[in-house]
């Protein structure tokens, strides 16, 4: 396997060099320049490995190796490619590097799959530039409308199809897939969190994976001069925002069970020192391993967001992301443990506090995933790390599996 430690170790660290924020971690925006770079090098790895490359309508990509039973379903590996802003190198390409070096021991091996295989790496995950998040997942399912893609934009106002074209992907190729070409999907990812690394255990079997919404509060007031308005003339809509924002962990910690909550990101209009801002629009993420807490949550939030409309503020809350927690497929987690044992590599069941791709498809074919670990918990930073030989071991329990599932000979 020491060609698969120097393949994975050059891919992730190719990938890394597409940020656009170099020395401050990997920020790789959809259809960005970043995008496009990272994306015309996965396409070339596909095709060194002898797979069908395509892009999709929304620039998901997929490279497939064609199975011998006709018209097969395949079997999907893969992971996102996009990041959060100055994030780590791993979180999503870990993943896009499995199914490459899956692929890559096919190739070497000779293997003849019956139920064909495809490497897949998908867009907009993270949310990072368009909102919501999972994007590349709902649009191959259809739970992302054409109307809805269409209609969203970056926050200078650049539409989704618009910046597609910008970078030369062609919005009219075909996007939902019927979930019949569908065999499975399994996902490599990064813990990002510090359980498997406390535990000293290279591999994590995802039971579940936490439901989440992302909400958008958009507060307004009005906006005057900082120095000769008096305090009780005013409306401003940042101190609002901010009133509101601090209240926020009171209402998870009250909700109990590991309920997370986070005001992630902040925008303040007009943005000027001497201006009382006369808008702010937050994001307010919110997590659980149980449907009830979500939604109990998501009526707090609204109730205290609303509780601020008075003396010439208003307030309005916007639903960008909602999806259910998600239990994984028993088989594929069994297959998974079995394979970890013949390998013997030690695993251990894990739940994920993280949204992926894979809690998409998990309603549409069966899932399963796996987790190495992440050096201190660290994710969505410069200092997220994993090491590649945890990463290797994870593709050997990807490359196993995969071998089963699509009843490779060779
Ligand atoms: O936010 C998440 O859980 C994932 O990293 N998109
Ligand atoms: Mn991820
Ligand atoms: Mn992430």
């Amino acid at each position: 396997m020491l060609k698969t430690r120097s393949r994975i170790d050059s891919q992730i660290e190719k990938l890394s060099e597409f940020t656009a924020t170099p020395d401050k971690g990997t920020t790789r925006l959809t259809y960005s320049q970043e995008d496009l770079k990272a994306r015309n090098y996965i396409k070339s790895e596909m095709r060194a490995r002898g797979l069908q490359v395509r892009e999709d309508g929304f620039g998901n990509i997929f490279g497939k190796l064609e199975g011998t039973i006709e018209g097969a379903p395949s079997v999907m590996i893969g992971s996102h490619f996009d990041s959060v802003p100055n994030g780590g190198a791993f979180d999503g390409p870990a993943g896009v590097v499995a199914g490459l070096e899956v692929a890559a021991l096919f190739s070497e091996y000779n293997l003849k799959p019956k139920y064909s295989l495809e490497i897949v790496a998908l867009i907009e995950e993270e949310g990072s530039r368009f909102g919501g998040g999972l994007m590349g997942s709902r649009g191959i399912v259809g739970l992302l409308s054409d109307y809805e893609f269409a209609n969203l934009k970056d926050k200078r106002g650049v539409s989704t199809e618009e910046a597609m074209l910008k970078i030369g992907l062609d919005p009219s190729l075909p996007r939902k897939r019927d979930p019949k070409t569908m065999k499975a999907f399994l996902e490599l990812h990064i813990e990002q969190g510090p359980i498997l690394e406390d535990h000293n255990i290279p591999i994590g079997v995802v039971e579940a994976i936490v439901g989440l919404t992302q909400l958008e509060v958009t507060v307004t007031g009005q906006a005057g001069h900082a120095g000769t308005t008096p305090m009780n003339r005013r409306a401003d809509a940042l101190a609002a925002a901010a009133a509101i924002i601090a209240q926020l962990p009171n209402l998870a910690i009250d909700e109990g069970e590991e309920t997370v909550i986070t005001a992630g990101r902040l925008n303040v209009f007009p943005n000027g020192a001497n201006v009382i801002p006369d808008k702010a629009v937050f994001t307010v993420d919110i997590r659980s391993g149980k449907e009830d807490h979500v939604l109990n949550m998501i009526e707090k939030t609204k109730a205290l967001v609303e509780s601020f409309n008075q003396n010439g503020i208003h307030t309005s809350v916007e639903k960008l992301l909602y999806i259910q927690p998600k239990k994984l497929n028993e088989e594929l987690k069994s297959l998974f443990k079995a394979k970890s044992k013949e390998l013997k590599v030690s695993w251990m069941p894990i739940n994920s506090g993280a949204g992926h791709d894979a809690m998409v498809f998990s309603d549409f074919t069966d899932v399963g995933m796996l987790f190495i670990p992440s050096k201190a918990g660290l994710s969505h930073c410069p200092e997220e790390w994993s090491s590649s030989e945890h990463l290797e071991k994870g593709i050997q329990i990807l490359f196993e599996a995969a071998k089963v599932l699509t009843e490779a000979e060779g």
